[in-house]
């Protein structure tokens, strides 16, 4: 008998030749059937788990394809995902892929309303917008502090409206309007938007214009940094520049943290003047400091108006500036008192009247 190296020498001795072909043929085909059994598992558990990977990680994280995004999000998932996590949306990209920059600004048409909200159908009863295809990064509530500025406020709804949805913002617009006749206080209006504003949904980034400006570029984002941001700082009023360096005035963007920091803006500031010097030096001597966009980016135009009634200079202010580290521990958020006259929903933004009190003086 012949000694086979690969088996056993008890087996091979046990079986004849006829027996151990047929016994070796079987196990040949017993093991190559075990493979690719095995293989065929492998390779769909792999393809599976690779496709998993691909939408529930890769996309959501990538941020510079919006296209591919959508594309994802309308894409079902394996079977065993949930309806309601089908419907998940993920983060909008870092850069909006919708912005055009530079914009044409021009005030010397009139404003229809009826005619913007048509050109608006996205944006909901108030003034809320969030996008349907993402999720924005921030929720931003923008305040403007107002008294009979009508014609003002159709041009801020026509301009921004569009550019705050091309910039993929989550956003509600709430009008702070001052109630009768008293001296304006744009600071404590500003407060009062905060407070307000936050009744209504969580926001997080808080973006303070004034009613009269208008971004000329949709590249000069309207939501928060790490750093409180000044966003009107190339005004056509001021030579597209600032008129000085420490300038905080007309837009500007702060978080919610950025704003508890500095216990919001100062209450005590009646008439023209001064308040923005005031927010500025608190945010300073909180150890924070001001991000700005280029001065191309950055550009905006004001609409030219007198001074209005009941908006004097404040003939404090420069007193009261000169003290803010003083008196902004207790003069801003923890002091505010007011009272909401009426609460209106227009399908464009919320205006919200209230009775903010009177100068002392
Ligand atoms: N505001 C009102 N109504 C008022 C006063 C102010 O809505 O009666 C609001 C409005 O949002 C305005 C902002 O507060 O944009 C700031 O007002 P402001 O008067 O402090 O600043 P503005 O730059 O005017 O609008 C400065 C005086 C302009 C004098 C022009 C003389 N040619
Ligand atoms: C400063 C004011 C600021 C004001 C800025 C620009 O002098 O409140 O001018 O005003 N500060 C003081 O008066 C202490 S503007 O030209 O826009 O009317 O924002």
């Amino acid at each position: 008998m012949m000694r086979d190296p690969l088996l056993p020498g008890s087996v091979v001795a046990a079986l004849p030749g006829a027996s151990l072909q047929k016994a070796c043929r079987f196990l040949v085909v017993f093991c190559a059937l075990h493979l690719s059994i095995t293989l065929i598992y492998y390779v769909s558990e792999r393809e599976l788990n690779i496709f998993q990977y691909f939408t529930e990680h890769h996309y959501s994280t990538s941020s510079s394809s919006p296209l591919a995004a959508s594309t994802v999000q309308s894409t079902t998932r394996p079977h065993s995902t949930t309806a309601k996590e089908m419907v998940e949306l993920l983060d909008c990209p870092e850069t909006s892929p919708l912005l055009v920059g530079p914009l044409r600004i021009e005030f010397s048409h009139p404003v229809d309303l009826e005619e913007v909200k048509k050109n608006n159908p996205n944006v909901r009863e108030g003034g809320r917008y969030k996008p349907k295809d993402c999720n924005a990064r921030q929720k931003v509530a923008l305040i403007i502090p107002f008294r009979k500025r009508d014609e003002h406020l159709k041009y801020w709804l026509l301009y921004l409206h569009p550019m705050l949805q091309k910039q993929q913002l989550d956003y509600g617009v709430y009008v702070i309007n001052q109630d009768g006749d008293s001296t304006f206080n744009r600071a404590k209006l500003l407060n009062i938007g905060y407070v307000e504003s936050l009744k209504e949904y969580d926001y997080n980034c808080f973006v303070f214009s004034d009613v009269d400006l208008i971004p000329m570029d949709d590249k000069n984002i309207y939501k928060c940094s790490s750093q409180p941001r000044h966003l009107s700082v190339s005004m056509d009023k001021f030579g597209f520049g600032l008129p000085y360096n420490q300038y905080f005035g007309g837009v500007s963007a702060l978080s919610k943290e950025q704003f508890e920091k500095i216990n919001g803006f100062p209450n005590s500031y009646w008439g023209w003047g001064g308040e923005d010097d005031d927010i500025y030096n608190r945010i300073v001597s909180r150890g924070m400091s001001i991000s700005r966009p280029d001065a191309v980016t950055g550009k905006c135009r004001m609409i030219r108006h007198d001074r209005d009634a009941k908006n004097d200079p404040n003939p404090q202010r420069f007193d009261l500036i000169a003290h803010t580290r003083h008196t902004m521990n207790s003069d801003g958020i923890n002091s505010l008192s007011y009272k909401v006259v009426k609460t209106e929903k227009y399908p464009l933004y919320t205006k919200i009247t209230v009775d903010v009190g009177a100068s002392p003086r």
